[in-house]
């Protein structure tokens, strides 16, 4: 059994999650393989004790632990070993090429939109309301939009990233679901919202999104 280890919480305004583990949520989910989930107290990833140090150098999330090949950290990493350790439907191209290209795109969703941008939306979701800073969040949705959204809209079509589903649209996946809890306006990025709402609506998404309670979204091993 593969034991995902993440931080996600439930709060009174809904279920949150962290971005780079969701990314990886959801390929487990895409390969249909079983796991479970490990979540870690959010204080020990700035505590960083020794038992989580143990597992990921860094001290942070995700890690996936395997009983086969021990630990494997970094979400880029471990979605790529993924889809290499169950090569049946596949989620990469597999010529040289379309490969950079998709490792790319994947490369630009981690650091335009999950380090990049979004954290300064998301982060205080994680605060109560009235301890949020409304300007630094706005901030956040603008830098976003003339970044992050702006050349995804001149890159996205009508399907996915790379045509069909690939690794590269994990992280966007896990920015649909901040999207979704922020309810920012897209409409001046039509086809990314149209992308949005069709990475909202594979059955992968239902373990990261944030109708979905911490118990229906434990893994499908447990
Ligand atoms: N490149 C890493 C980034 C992981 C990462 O920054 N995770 C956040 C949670 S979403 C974390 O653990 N933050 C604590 C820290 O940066 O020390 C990955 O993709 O797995």
């Amino acid at each position: 059994m593969l034991v995902l280890a993440t931080t996600e919480r439930e709060y009174p305004w809904g279920t949150l999650r962290s971005t780079n583990s969701s990314k990886v949520k959801v390929i487990l989910e895409e390969k249909g393989v079983d796991y479970r989930v490990d979540r870690l107290r959010p204080g020990d990833l700035w505590k960083k004790p020794p038992e989580l140090l143990a597992k990921h150098p860094l001290g942070k999330v995700p890690y996936l632990e395997t009983e086969k090949d021990g630990v494997i950290w970094d979400s880029t990493v471990i979605n790529e070993y993924l889809d290499d350790r169950y090569p049946h439907a596949g989620l990469k191209p597999d010529n040289a090429l379309a490969l950079a290209k998709m490792r790319m795109l994947e490369n630009y969703g981690d650091e335009a939109f999950l380090v990049g941008d979004l954290p300064r939306i998301w982060m205080p979701w994680w605060a109560k309301p009235e301890d949020r800073d409304e300007a630094a969040m706005e901030a956040g949705r603008e830098a976003l939009r003339l970044r992050g959204l702006t050349y995804l809209e001149s890159v996205v079509g009508d399907e996915y990233l790379c045509g069909s589903f690939t690794l590269a649209d994990a992280p966007f996946m896990a920015a649909a679901m901040v999207l979704e809890v922020d309810g920012m306006d897209l409409s001046d990025f039509p086809k990314s919202a149209a992308y949005f709402e069709r990475l909202r609506a594979r059955n992968s998404y239902k373990a990261i999104s944030p109708k979905t309670s911490l118990d229906d979204s434990a893994g499908s091993g447990g």
